[in-house]
């Protein structure tokens, strides 16, 4: 005779299913801490997307030459590419866009710290893809095995893109620090100003973090907060010794019994005044987002419209 499985043998099958590196896909069982945590970090993720447009898109018009404003146009883009895989990706978890939209603009989702950032100068938007699509790149390559089957296959789509992006950064950082003195002092300092709050896209301390230890557990993070800043330390201090930059950190030194480089300690005053709303951009960026939402209304609403007449007409059609 069947029986109703009691919670705790659906979560130890769920569990096992996880530890069998299986993926759980949208209509599986799952544990609604799961389902909430996911949906945290993929709409969180999305936003990032869809709000780091906005440092980038304010240097297309004034890109230096036409090869680096459709470079700059077509990397721009796809970062809103990114967002829309990640919304309908999140979606699959029963949540509308229009409500994660709503919970980005009253606060309650976050959105990556980095993009309350301004980017003051040309050699900003080579440290944003050098930098910031660099430790992106380091967090989602890990991310492709996340075990929420759309959240690692939208990874997988999304990883091919951004090395073109961290790439053309590097070439823009790359292109400055061959040519005149002041141009190499303007990547310099974009490079001073991006490199900190770089290392803050990483999260709290592994310590610290609140979600890490059941987020390993249910490998929706496949590695910590800690070990991919680290990864990121790692690679990035070869690649700006090779073009003659110097990364802002008189505690980085090479250690040779950890295999690793050290380096100095964030300010997390700063991290958390960021994530809490007070960073340089954060109320600029939101109120950007809130307008182009208002302003797309008209086109949803016309969208929507459309649909409904379609509907109509088959059914009238069918009847
Ligand atoms: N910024 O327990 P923790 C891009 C929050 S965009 C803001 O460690 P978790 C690009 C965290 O949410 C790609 N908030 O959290 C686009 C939590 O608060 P809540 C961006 C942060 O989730 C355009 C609290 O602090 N990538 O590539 O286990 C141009 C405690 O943290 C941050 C992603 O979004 C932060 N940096 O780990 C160029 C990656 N760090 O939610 C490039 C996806 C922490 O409880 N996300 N918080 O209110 C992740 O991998 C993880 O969510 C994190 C944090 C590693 C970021």
């Amino acid at each position: 005779m069947s029986r109703e499985k009691t919670q705790a043998e659906l979560e130890a099958q769920f569990q096992a299913k996880i530890d069998a590196e299986e993926k759980i896909e949208p209509k599986d069982w799952m544990p609604e801490k799961y389902r909430l945590n996911v949906l945290r970090q993929m709409s969180q993720h999305a936003h990032s997307e869809v709000i780091g447009m906005q440092p980038e898109g304010n240097w297309i018009t004034r890109a230096p030459t036409l090869h680096r404003k459709c470079v700059l146009l077509a990397k721009v883009q796809d970062e809103g590419g990114h967002g829309l895989y990640l919304y309908s990706a999140a979606e699959t978890l029963g949540t509308s866009r229009e409500e994660m939209n709503e919970a980005l603009h009253s606060g309650r989702a976050k959105y990556a710290s980095i993009f309350n950032y301004p980017a003051i100068t040309w050699a900003d938007m080579g440290a944003i893809g050098w930098l910031v699509d660099g430790a992106a790149i380091v967090n989602q390559v890990s991310l492709q095995r996340t075990s929420y089957g759309p959240y690692s296959r939208g990874m997988v789509r999304i990883c091919k893109e951004e090395s073109f992006h961290q790439r053309q950064g590097y070439h823009i950082m790359m292109v400055l620090m061959r040519g005149s003195d002041a141009q190499k002092q303007m990547a310099q300092d974009a490079l001073n100003r991006f490199w900190w709050p770089s290392m803050m896209m990483f999260g709290p301390h592994d310590a610290e973090s609140a979600h890490s230890a059941q987020s390993m557990k249910w490998k929706i993070k496949r590695q910590s907060n800690d070990e991919l800043r680290q990864k990121f330390v790692d690679q990035s201090v070869a690649q700006a010794e090779e073009i003659g930059l110097v990364i802002p950190d008189p505690d980085l030194k090479w250690n040779e019994e950890r295999g690793h480089y050290d380096f100095g300690e964030i300010d997390w005053e700063e991290f958390n005044q960021v994530i809490s709303g007070n960073g340089p951009c954060n109320r600029q960026r939101l109120a950007h987002h809130v307008k182009a939402e208002e302003e797309g209304e008209w086109v949803r609403d016309a969208m929507a419209a459309y649909e409904t007449k379609k509907r109509q007409r088959s059914a009238k059609a069918a009847a």
